[in-house]
């Protein structure tokens, strides 16, 4: 059977009404909201309609399951807190819809907490044993909910996980996130390699005091030791990366963030990528350095909590070859074998057997925000590339 493109866009459209923000096509769905426990519903009705058994695992992992050995397929519905339509959910649908035509047994899986709303692709994580559950359920989001409370707000939890060893190799689709498609109209990327990361929190702890009796040069100003390692940080790490490595400081919570106080302490995410785990390891010794040495200077308490990383992954060649020839078919002249810079659940996934990844453009090359879209001619093109390239392995 050929795969339908009008249910696939009406089913991805459908997605996007759980969580719609009501700016542009922009969803606000974090794991564990209202919003996510829904769309998994609706996707769980979904699956079974096609055939599939659907079930949710401890953690809110939800499979559909083929019987017998299949492939599996998707990625995750759940978003950033301004996310994107796109996001995951366009591997979980197209995933769905290559189950639904194909005439090889495929599974669909939309895993949860890919985001990080509580550590770095958490569902994919603990599934394919690279998190252990106990030290999962301990890790917090920015309001201090562990990853514990949060997932026994879901009911039909299964006791147990879906046994891997009857997937053959795993298959994600995806939007490219970034500008290269974009920027040379080029319609798909087969993914070559996963960078790496590492993401912890670092606190500083001065001293709280009055905004206008307390002199300068008493303070023990939280802020001021973010800005100078901010700053300190950025001259540092000029000699080791490269135009490719990236990091980020994005969530700031300043203590207790009111303009007539002195700010007694400062919690603040680091999160730092590159292709090279050599590098990962040694920016990591740069920001302990940089920060103990501030710590120092400005009379401050310094604290970390858990690092948490992924290393650098390869695709298998097989099953990304079969891309290359689904991609040579629908998109000759326009395709390209690329990096992904931003990180997904094929590299947890691929602890435990073969990945493969396909790009579709990012118009203008923006996610994680509510203006990430692309053209619906690229999405049915990513569409068929996997479809083409599922009938190759079949043959
Ligand atoms: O941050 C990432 O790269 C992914 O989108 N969670
Ligand atoms: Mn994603
Ligand atoms: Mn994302």
């Amino acid at each position: 059977m050929a795969v339908d493109h009008r249910r696939f866009l009406t089913d991805l459209h459908k997605l996007r009404e759980f969580g719609a923000s009501g700016v542009g096509k922009g969803v606000v769905r974090p794991a564990y909201s209202d919003a996510d426990i829904a769309a998994r519903q609706w996707l769980a009705v979904r699956m079974a309609e096609a055939g599939l058994t659907p079930q949710f695992d401890p953690v809110g992992n939800l499979f559909g399951l083929a019987s017998g050995r299949s492939l599996l397929m998707g990625s995750h519905s759940d978003s950033q807190p301004e996310g994107g339509w796109l996001d995951g959910a366009l591997g979980v649908i197209a995933a769905l819809e290559i189950a639904r035509s194909s005439d090889r047994p495929i599974s669909v899986v939309s895993f949860q907490d890919e985001e990080g709303r509580f550590g770095v692709t958490t569902g994919s994580a603990v599934w394919s044993g690279g998190l252990p559950l106990e030290k999962a359920d301990v890790l917090t989001d920015g309001a201090g909910v562990t990853f514990c409370q949060a997932r026994s707000t879901m009911a039909d939890l299964s006791q147990s996980f879906v046994d891997p060893s009857q997937f053959s190799g795993f298959v994600e689709m995806h939007i490219e996130q970034g500008l290269s498609l974009d920027a040379t109209r080029e319609q798909i990327g087969v993914v070559t390699d996963i960078v790496g990361i590492r993401d912890m929190s670092i606190t500083y702890e001065g001293q709280q005091n009055h905004a206008g009796t307390t002199p300068m040069h008493l303070r023990r100003d939280a802020f001021q030791a973010l800005s100078v390692f901010n700053t300190r940080l950025n001259e540092r790490f000029r000699n080791v990366v490269t135009p490719q490595t990236v990091w980020t400081i994005g969530r700031v919570e300043l203590h207790p963030n009111a303009s007539s106080i002195v700010p007694g302490r400062v919690r603040f995410s680091m999160q730092w990528r590159d292709s090279d785990a050599d590098r990962l390891v040694r920016m990591e010794e740069i920001i302990r350095a940089t920060a103990q040495e501030i710590a120092d200077e400005l009379g401050m308490a310094l604290d970390y909590g858990p690092m948490l990383g992924l290393e650098p992954v390869a695709m298998d060649l097989t099953l990304r070859g079969a891309l290359e020839n689904g991609a040579e078919q629908v998109a000759q002249g326009k395709w390209r074998r690329m990096p992904s810079g931003a990180l997904h659940d094929a590299t947890n996934v691929s602890r435990l057997m073969p990945v493969a990844m396909l790009f579709v453009p990012s118009i203008n090359g923006i996610s994680h925000d509510f203006a990430e879209d692309t053209a619906e001619t690229d999405l049915i093109a990513g569409l068929e590339v996997l479809d083409r390239a599922m009938r190759s392995l079949s043959s």
